[in-house]
């Protein structure tokens, strides 16, 4: 006789069955689950243990469902293609809001609502939201697990494309929930995509909501989204914990979360510094932090592409450690001649790419993924595409993640759960115009007001208009938990309370000034090591900087140009400093300071004075 649904239904167990041989005797989290689970009513339940027959499930789950598609073998191993609702391919800032107790702590740069309304409003919006679903628990760890006090989180989500990528993205299963035994803390992350099955519904490839809610309750330390599957709004232990939770968690234990890579730079002479970058989202974090030197004997290994949480050590010294485990890197202009290393790193396979586009023989493709795209290709919208489409074949915001351990230069230090010590932060935006190639600080003060102030042109990574001109704080906008202010002020405390020469020096970076007809004046990608030569050097005393009313850049001929084709025009403008440039942007920086309000710390203001008066 054949088996019906009805039939299959009946053998499985009652969710709260499954929770009686739940794989854990944590208390709180059993309770925790199960709350969840009568509010959400799944229609069962499945603790994630990372193993690879239960990826193999999955995945296998997701490819009936739609959603997945399988790559070639031979050209991307154990890999798959995913195309999202057209809707839910970025960051929703607008729909983003730190729910502290009293709203001034969460600043005027963040959305607030109080957060027993927002809880009220959304338990409301979870109620029977997994119906027809499994809901997943996926114990994971933020860093490495062998810390001393290792940084948990359990993900509750009903999205599989959600838990095949948290296992990607960071260390993930059974082996966390051991190490948290009965009693540790976690953070608490609920992820629902807010499309509930009735009985005998077909789903679509890929559920989510129109209505959208990514909320972080800072004092709680606890997270809900509701309504959208991508990355930043899904992937719970990435932005939402550690740079919204985490940077709150910092402020009070006196460390740093911040939105960084790590990268470790070995120079001819085998001398090694480590460096951390803080640039906005889509400006080049992922690129320069697997970069590949253009100039003789320089060598870089690979820590981190976008979150870095420091602490100063007992020397004084601020060390700075991935708390990830994968790449969530930007597909488009990623390819063999901008950054070869993350080609490598996804030919190796065990990676989900989302909304970029398909090739005939099975592999993906983008723009910027070779000169010369195939004659024909399934975009990211399922439709046929040619080169004459006229159209982009992926979306902008179109992603590859991967396991970091698969980039071929990851450096041993990755696992160190002591973390590397930062000798250069640097910071940086994309700007047209304005903003030279390389500015150094005078001291921390002054670099910590480059970050505070610093700005961008908005790009594809979150929903709304791009290429607006925006301040975006330390490429933190988007991602504090807390005041701008009083984040500025925890910047400044770290630097006074550890001795200054012990302190990493602060630069200023920008790849992307344009000429009067539009195309970058610098060339980018691996020749950026002759700028990561000049900031060594400056440590080191060997180069030489002229001072300007912004800070330091290198002196004529300070800067190894040798062997690169840019003309002198272009070399002038790349460098330029004007004066009128910096004058006009006087105001936006007042007018920015102003929006924040009273906690911005008195010395950034006098910084500002300064740079005024040598403005003139
Ligand atoms: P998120 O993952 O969103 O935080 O972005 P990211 O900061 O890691 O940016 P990523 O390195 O992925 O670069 C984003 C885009 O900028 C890609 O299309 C890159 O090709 C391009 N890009 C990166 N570095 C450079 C550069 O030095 N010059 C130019 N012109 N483009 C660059
Ligand atoms: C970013 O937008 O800064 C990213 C991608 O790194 S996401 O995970 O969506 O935040
Ligand atoms: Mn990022």
């Amino acid at each position: 006789p054949t088996r019906t649904k009805a039939d299959h239904r009946a053998d499985l167990k009652t969710p709260l069955e499954e929770l009686s041989d739940a794989p854990t005797r944590h208390a709180g989290l059993l309770a925790w689950v199960a709350e969840v689970a009568e509010l959400t009513q799944p229609d069962r339940i499945h603790w994630v243990d990372g193993s690879d027959a239960e990826y193999a499930k999955l995945t296998d789950e997701l490819i009936a469902a739609g959603t997945m598609v399988r790559l070639n073998e031979e050209k991307k191993p154990n890999s798959f293609w995913v195309r999202t609702d057209p809707s839910d391919v970025a960051r929703v800032e607008q729909r983003t809001f730190i729910c502290s107790v009293d709203e001034v702590d969460a600043g005027p740069t963040n959305n607030w609502v109080d957060p027993a309304e927002m809880k009220a409003t959304l338990t409301q919006l979870y109620r029977g939201s997994m119906k027809g679903r499994t809901m997943y628990v996926v114990p994971f760890c933020m860093g490495p697990l062998t810390a001393e006090k290792p940084m948990f989180g359990v993900e509750i989500t009903d999205s599989a494309y959600v838990v095949a990528s948290m296992r990607i993205m960071c260390r993930t299963g059974a082996e966390v929930l051991r190490k948290m035994g009965d009693d540790a803390k976690y953070v608490p992350c609920l992820h629902s995509v807010g499309a509930p099955l009735e009985p005998g519904q077909q789903d679509v490839p890929w559920p989510c909501n129109d209505e959208k809610y990514i909320v972080q309750f800072p004092e709680e330390r606890a997270i809900w989204s509701y309504g959208s599957g991508y990355g930043g709004n899904s992937l719970l232990g990435k932005k939402c914990y550690s740079l919204r939770i985490a940077s709150a968690i910092a402020r009070d234990e006196g460390w740093l979360a911040e939105h960084m890579l790590i990268l470790k730079l070995i120079s001819p002479e085998k001398k090694v510094h480590y460096i951390a970058a803080a640039f906005p989202s889509a400006c080049g974090k992922t690129n320069l932090a697997m970069l590949d030197p253009t100039l003789d004997g320089w060598e870089v290994e690979t820590l981190g592409d976008d979150i870095a949480w420091m602490r100063f050590g007992k020397d004084g010294r601020l060390y700075a450690v991935n708390p990830e485990f994968g790449l969530f890197g930007v597909a488009p202009g990623t390819g063999w001649k901008t950054n070869p290393n993350a080609m490598r790193t996804i030919e190796k396979g065990n990676s989900v790419f989302t909304n970029v586009a398909l090739t005939d023989d099975g592999d993906v493709w983008w723009e910027g993924y070779s000169p010369v795209p195939p004659d024909h290709l399934t975009d990211w919208l399922g439709r046929e595409w040619t080169p004459d489409s006229g159209e982009l074949s992926s979306h902008p915001n179109s992603r590859f993640c991967t396991p970091i351990k698969q980039c071929p230069i990851i450096a041993d230090e990755y696992d160190d759960p002591n973390g590397v010590p930062i000798s250069a932060i640097i910071f940086g935006g994309r700007r047209a115009t304005t903003v030279p190639l390389v500015t150094e600080s005078r001291d921390w003060a002054h670099g910590v007001f480059m970050g505070a102030t610093l700005s961008s042109e908005t790009t594809a990574a979150a929903v709304g208009q791009v290429g607006v001109v925006r301040r975006d704080p330390m490429a933190m906008l988007p991602f504090l938990g807390y005041d701008a202010g009083q984040y500025f002020d925890h910047w400044l405390t770290v630097g006074k309370q550890h001795d200054a020469a012990q302190l990493p020096k602060i630069f200023y970076v920008n790849w992307f000034r344009k000429d009067e007809t539009g195309k970058f004046v610098w060339p980018g990608f691996g020749e950026n090591s002759r700028v990561l030569k000049w900031v060594i050097d400056r440590i080191e005393g060997q180069a030489d900087a002229v001072e300007t009313p912004i800070g330091r850049v290198p002196a004529a001929g300070a800067l190894d140009v040798a062997g690169l084709d840019l003309t002198d025009h272009d070399l002038e403008i790349a460098l330029n400093v004007d004066a009128d440039e910096w004058r006009a942007e006087l105001p936006l920086i007042e007018e920015w300071f102003a929006k924040l309000g009273d906690t911005v710390p008195a010395s950034l203001k006098i910084e500002l004075d300064n740079l005024r008066a040598r403005l003139g």
